[in-house]
């Protein structure tokens, strides 16, 4: 599925302690009720129950939704209260965040996310198999275990520069075992596409069945040129990404 790129706005604004109904005088973001000397939330929204407002649960959520690449987790593993939920977890990473052998350069470009992104400068040696370089690779945490798609952001010029393999825990890598992401989407400008095997476009997106525990993702370059800024692991199966995610 093609995205078109735009801009997200919002902004996370955790409270590390919430002062609801404590005595006044009150720190930023809360008010104080004079009325019954008791601090409350500045702002319509601002209040709610408290469970799991800390930030102290973002720090729970991010350890265990963090792969090892120290690629930003996203908040999205959890509900409104804080709580992780298998089918919202959403796990990002950038895509020249993960370990990069020589044939997979990273490149920069001011509307990617992070300002950069990683391309292959020649195709894999053989399009029928995937590797055995141009290679980059993830370990990432799964939260839960679950039904898991993989969405791309990535510019693809060209029928002939618009394709990786993207291989979950297969090493080494076979085209059988890994799926051939082909036929991306053509576009000039930066866009989402769910990971699928070969150039049917019709065909569904590929379900990788996770259990909880570290995977490695590892992508193989398979056409030059097409460029891959960012990844999303989701066991979010109708979400669809927009803009530079999160
Ligand atoms: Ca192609
Ligand atoms: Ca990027």
């Amino acid at each position: 599925m093609l995205v078109p790129a735009f801009v997200l706005g919002g902004c996370l604004n955790p409270r590390a302690v919430d002062l609801d109904d404590k005595e006044c005088p009150c720190a930023e973001g809360w008010v104080c009720d004079t009325s019954m000397n008791v601090c409350v939330a500045e702002g319509p929204g601002a209040a709610d129950s408290g469970v799991g407002d800390s930030a102290a649960v973002d720090t729970g959520a991010s350890d265990s939704a963090m792969g090892d690449t120290g690629a930003p987790a996203d908040s999205g593993a959890m509900d409104d209260s804080g709580v992780m939920v298998p089918g919202m977890v959403k796990l990002w990473f950038e895509a020249e965040a993960a370990t990069l052998d020589t044939e997979m350069m990273v490149g920069t470009d001011a509307m990617a996310s992070g300002g950069e992104y990683i391309s292959a400068a020649s195709p894999g040696p053989d399009g029928t198999v995937p590797g055995p370089d141009g290679k980059a690779s993830f370990e990432i945490t799964i939260p839960f275990d679950g039904t898991y798609r993989i969405w791309g952001r990535a510019i693809a010029s060209g029928e002939s520069a618009d394709s990786f393999w993207v291989c979950v825990d297969v090493d080494p890598p076979t085209a059988a075992g890994c799926s051939r992401w082909n036929t991306i989407p053509t576009m000039t400008e930066w866009g989402w596409d769910d990971v699928h095997d070969d150039a049917d476009m019709a065909l569904p997106p590929t379900d990788y069945v996770l259990t909880a525990g570290v995977i490695t993702l590892d992508i193989y370059r398979r056409e030059a040129t097409v460029q891959l800024d960012k990844i999303l692991v989701t066991d979010d199966l109708m979400f669809v990404p927009t803009g530079t995610g999160d």
